[in-house]
C-alpha cells in the first residue's frame, strides 16, 4: 500500500541535526515536517525560520512546513523564498483574516498549498478552501506540542474529509500521536500520509531505517 511518511523534526536531536537529516533520508523518509511556532497562535516555540532553512538546504527530499503562526500572510514571502517548488506549506485558516489570499501566495510561488485543521475546527468552516488546497493536514492532537494523546473524535472528521477528497481534489495527511494502529486503520481508507514524531519514530531503540521499514511492511 502506498502512503507517505514524514518526520516531525521538532522531535529530532538538534545537537546532530545534519546527521538526523541524513539518517532519516537513508532510512527512507519521504519528507521533513517542520513545525514553525510563534508563541502566540500556539503557546510554544518549536522551530523557526533558520531551522527550516537549515533542514531545507541539508535535505534532498521535500520539506513540509506547518505554520502555526498568527497572520502568516504578513511573513509568508520570508518562508517561501527559502523553499523549493514541490515543498508544501500549510497554514491554519483561523490564524488569518483572508486565508485564501495567503494560499494564493503559496500557489504563485510554486509550492503545494495546504491547510491544517485543528481538532476543534469543523470541516464546514473550511469547506470553501478545500477546492483551493492540494493537501489537508488533520491535527489529531491540539497544535503546539509533540508527545500528546490522540483525540478520538477526530476520526469522524477524517471520514467526512475522505468523502469529499475526490470531488474537491485534495489529499489527507495525519498529524499528531501517529501510531501503527492508526496507519493500519486509516491508510487503507485513503489517508495519504502520516507525520511521525515521538509516538512511532523518535527516541526509540531502533534505527530510523528499521522503524520506517517496519511501518512499510505493516500487514493491511
Ligand atoms: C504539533 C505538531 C506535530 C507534532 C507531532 C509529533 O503541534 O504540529 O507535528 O510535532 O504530533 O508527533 P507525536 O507522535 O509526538 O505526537
Ligand atoms: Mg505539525
Amino acid at each position: 500500500m502506498q502512503f507517505e511518511l514524514m518526520a516531525s523534526m521538532m522531535c529530532a536531536d538538534f545537537g546532530n541535526l545534519e546527521k538526523e537529516v541524513k539518517d532519516l533520508e537513508a532510512g527512507g523518509i519521504d519528507s521533513f515536517h517542520i513545525d514553525i511556532m510563534d508563541g502566540r497562535y500556539v503557546p510554544n516555540f518549536a522551530m523557526s525560520l533558520n531551522d527550516m532553512k537549515y533542514i531545507a538546504k541539508a535535505a534532498s527530499v521535500p520539506v513540509d512546513v506547518h505554520l502555526m503562526i498568527e497572520h502568516p500572510n504578513n511573513r509568508i514571502c520570508t518562508f517561501l523564498r527559502n523553499l523549493r517548488p514541490g515543498d508544501t506549506v500549510y497554514i491554519h485558516p483561523e490564524a488569518e483574516y483572508h486565508p485564501s489570499t495567503t494560499l494564493q501566495f503559496i500557489i504563485n510561488a510554486g509550492m503545494i498549498p495546504g491547510i491544517a485543521i485543528n481538532p476543534g475546527t469543523s470541516v464546514e468552516t473550511v469547506v470553501e478552501m478545500l477546492r483551493i488546497v492540494k493537501k489537508v493536514l488533520v491535527m489529531s492532537v491540539n497544535p503546539g506540542n509533540a508527545g500528546q494523546m490522540y483525540l478520538p473524535y477526530v476520526g469522524k472528521k477524517i471520514t467526512k474529509l475522505l468523502s469529499l477528497k475526490e470531488d474537491m481534489g485534495f489529499e489527507i495527511y495525519w498529524d499528531g500521536a501517529c501510531s501503527a494502529d492508526k496507519i493500519l486503520e486509516f491508510a487503507p481508507k485513503g489517508v495519504k500520509g502520516f507525520v511521525l514524531g515521538t509516538t512511532l519514530l523518535f527516541g526509540k531503540d531502533k534505527s530510523y531505517g528499521e522503524t520506517l521499514q517496519n511501518i512499510r511492511e505493516l500487514r493491511f
